[in-house]
């Protein structure tokens, strides 16, 4: 897989593939809404085996509820198919299909 920053043309195309997050080309941002912190939690908990997994973490907050996620390859100064690939991952965990 490559792990260069995508360029314009794939950052267009990647706006198709993650509707549930905003793309450009420094960074893709979702909001994730959970009833409650003990889900909120779960959810990073396991995000955090897959960043270890990947050797890519992600940039993130949480309040109660609510787990923001920021994406980006600080190595290369934007978005590449490293965050496509871990985005997509966020989205089957906490959406649980795609
Ligand atoms: N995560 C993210 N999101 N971007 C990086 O550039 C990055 C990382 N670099 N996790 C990794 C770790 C790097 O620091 C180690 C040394 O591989």
């Amino acid at each position: 897989m490559q792990r260069g920053l995508l360029d314009s043309v794939q950052i267009e195309e990647l706006k198709a593939v993650l509707p549930s997050w905003q793309v450009s080309k420094s960074e893709l941002s979702r909001t994730f809404q959970f009833s409650t912190f003990v889900e909120a939690f779960g959810f990073m908990t396991k995000c955090a085996l897959i960043a270890e997994r990947m050797d890519h973490h992600p940039d993130w907050t949480n309040v109660y509820g609510e787990v923001k996620v920021c994406l980006t390859t600080h190595d290369k100064g934007g978005v590449t198919e490293l965050d496509q690939e871990m985005a997509q991952k966020l989205d089957v965990l906490a959406d649980g299909s795609h």
